[in-house]
């Protein structure tokens, strides 16, 4: 039998609301524009769960960071190179104590400089933590590009870059963390690590964190992008994941045509009874959207 004109066009329908998780080697500048122009279907419940920051969250005081951010560097034989991430450390240290720490995964037209440079995360972190609003913290901002030139390419949207932030997931786990726990007063068990992300780093937090609950409890997604695997096969054992999570937290803005992507792990979340925040702010793909949610997200980590 072949499919009526009404089964096709009802298939069309669904997969364009409902993309599968973009292959690597399928990624071009065009499909990522297609996928930016989606339309945006708001459901009653995708409102915000929390108030834009106060005026001045993500600026410097006068006196400057209270306390610093440095440059790390760390072999990989994932790459085969030397590579960089951001530290940023809190105020005090180092103290005859140690802190939990934040690994903060940047976007696909990124690198280590994006949440540093105009979303200010380190700043964010910084306002909290000295307010006491946050856990004094660690936090890390790597080059999510695991791949031996890992500069920003002209088209970031090519299928060896973006086949390379997969590939990060082994260069976090077997040599970034072990790098940062040798070097630094940093905690070294799951229950002080997170794993935090704006779009294409969204994607690699609930990839990697999902799959590895026993190294990232506290995990946050922001407008994560088509390189999220289905719902189902991030989380295939509910039960299992509801039992390892300490916080899951999914954002996006309500202006963003990548949000069918947070949607569609939501639904699949609410549906099978796994706890999460889920943020739907007035943003759209940007650094507003990016530095409330982590602001948000901040106050609720490590407690
Ligand atoms: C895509 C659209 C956007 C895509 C990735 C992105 C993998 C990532 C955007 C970002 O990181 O800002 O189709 O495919």
């Amino acid at each position: 039998m072949t499919p009526s004109r009404f089964t096709l066009t009802l298939f069309a329908l669904l997969t364009a609301a409902l993309p599968a998780q973009e292959d690597p080697a399928d990624v071009t500048p065009e499909r990522a524009r297609a996928n930016f122009a989606r339309p945006i279907e708001l459901a009653p419940d995708d409102v915000r769960a929390f108030p834009e920051p106060p005026p001045g969250y993500r600026e410097l005081p006068a006196t400057g960071l209270r306390g610093t951010l440095e440059l790390f560097e760390y072999d990989s034989n994932i790459t085969g190179t030397t590579r960089s991430a951001h530290v940023y450390l809190p105020p005090g240290y180092p103290t005859d104590q140690t802190y939990p720490v934040t690994y903060i995964l940047h976007g696909i037209g990124g690198d280590h400089h994006e949440w540093t440079g105009y979303v200010k995360g380190h700043v964010i972190l910084d306002n909290l933590i000295a307010a006491g609003d946050a856990v004094p913290m660690i936090a890390v901002f790597p080059n999510g590009r695991a791949m031996a030139d890992d500069s920003i390419p002209d088209n970031p949207f090519n299928p060896t870059a973006a086949a390379a932030f997969a590939a990060f997931e082994y260069d976090l786990i077997y040599h970034l963390i072990p790098a940062i726990e040798d070097h630094y007063a940093a905690r070294r068990d799951a229950p002080h690590r997170a794993l935090v992300g704006l779009s294409m780093g969204g994607g690699q937090t609930l990839n990697f964190g999902l799959a590895h609950l026993d190294i990232f409890p506290w995990i946050g997604a922001f407008s994560s992008a088509p390189n999220t695997k289905a719902p189902a096969d991030l989380v295939p054992d509910p039960a299992a994941t509801r039992e390892q999570l300490k916080l899951l937290y999914l954002s996006c803005g309500n202006q963003d045509g990548l949000i069918n992507v947070s949607q569609r792990v939501h639904r699949y979340l609410q549906e099978n009874g796994v706890p999460h925040i889920w943020n739907i702010d007035d943003h759209g793909h940007d650094g507003d959207t990016w530095g409330s949610n982590l602001y948000h997200f901040a106050q609720r980590v490590f407690r």
